[in-house]
């Protein structure tokens, strides 16, 4: 194809973005529209099933039927939403295999998040309640997304997160009306998932390099600092109605434009934990690894079915 005739699909493309139209699989899209894509939802995919780890252990100890059934069932909802996030991805040609492959070499990103412990049971709590409010804020702002497949699974998914989000805050709740220990216990998390949740809508505008390039396709509608900000301004208030801290004395509201303001995150150790220097990379890959050997049998004997049906 000449240049002329891609310069004519890229404005057609670019017209069609501009209308609001979603972009199926089939359609002409350009390589860095693909490319971007493929990234993001791979990540997002790799995200949500390392997102199983750091709440998951907590699965035997909690405390109560009806709060280990509600976990048991969160932890579920995240698998389900890696499988549609693989199979949104894979519309757009790349396999689920090689996507899996490459988290399990420590290849491809996942939500820096995921890297940190639980070392108590409020951290279930306020990991439902802060992190799934972040995810929720920007899933609802890629729901929006250009690439149908994407934005169709964000609307499922919101949905299930949202009830996570309730999960999480009900737990805390419960913590905090308790005694002095279990508040004391909500305040520690707090404070250690303040900033990691912070860092999760990605780094500040001025050093994000795929921004300009996804507004511009509309495969996000906001930037990293506008998904951020809305989630200050929307958690601040919750937290505080707690009577908990927030681990950050600058946090107070600016009147003059209605938002509150916060110190900045260490962006460099954001870059450290999103490329495998975080406190629990190692772990939580490893765990990955041994569900991946632990579950070849079962690959094995669909692809042995479906070699079977089809030679049928
Ligand atoms: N963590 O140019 P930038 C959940 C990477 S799970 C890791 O700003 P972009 C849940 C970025 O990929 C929901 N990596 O990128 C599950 C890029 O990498 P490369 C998780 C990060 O894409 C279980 C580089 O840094 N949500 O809710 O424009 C239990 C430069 O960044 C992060 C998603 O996955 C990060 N925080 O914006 C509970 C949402 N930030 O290309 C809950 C989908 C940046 O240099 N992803 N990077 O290798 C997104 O919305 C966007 O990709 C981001 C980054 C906002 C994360």
């Amino acid at each position: 194809m000449n240049e002329k005739d891609q310069e004519a699909l890229l404005g057609a493309f670019e017209a069609r973005i501009e209308r609001g139209e979603k972009i199926e699989p089939g359609d002409w899209m350009p390589e860095d529209y693909r490319k971007t894509l493929i990234r993001m939802i791979g990540q997002h995919a790799h995200s949500e099933i390392v997102g199983q780890l750091p709440e998951g252990k907590w699965i035997p100890f909690a405390p109560g039927f009806r709060r280990k059934l509600t976990l048991i069932a969160k932890v579920q909802d995240e698998a389900g939403h890696g499988q549609l996030l693989y199979r949104a991805a894979e519309t757009l040609g790349k396999s689920r295999e090689l996507m899996l492959e490459e988290l399990l070499a420590g290849k491809a990103k996942y939500a820096n998040v995921f890297n940190y412990p639980t070392p108590t049971w409020a951290d279930v709590g306020v990991i439902g309640w802060l992190v799934d409010t972040a995810a929720v804020i920007n899933q609802t702002m890629l729901a929006q997304t250009s690439y149908g497949p994407y934005g169709r699974a964000m609307k499922r998914i919101c949905y299930e997160e949202s009830f996570h989000i309730k999960q999480g805050y009900d737990s805390v709740v419960a913590l905090v009306k308790g005694t002095p220990a279990q508040r004391a216990m909500v305040q520690d998390s707090i404070n250690r998932w303040w900033y990691p949740t912070l860092m999760m809508s990605g780094p500040p505008d001025t050093l994000s390099t795929h921004t300009n390039l996804s507004m511009r396709w509309k495969i996000k509608t906001k930037t990293n600092e506008q998904v951020r900000q809305e989630f200050v301004d929307l958690i601040v208030p919750q937290i505080r109605a707690l009577g908990m801290e927030i681990p950050d004395k600058v946090c107070q509201l600016d009147r003059s434009t209605g938002h509150y303001r916060y110190t900045q995150p260490d962006w460099e150790e954001l870059r450290r934990v999103v490329n495998g220097d975080g406190p629990c990379n190692k772990e939580r890959l490893d765990v990955r690894r041994k569900a991946h050997a632990d579950g070849q049998w079962v690959r094995e004997a669909l692809a042995a079915h479906a070699s079977k049906s089809q030679a049928a």
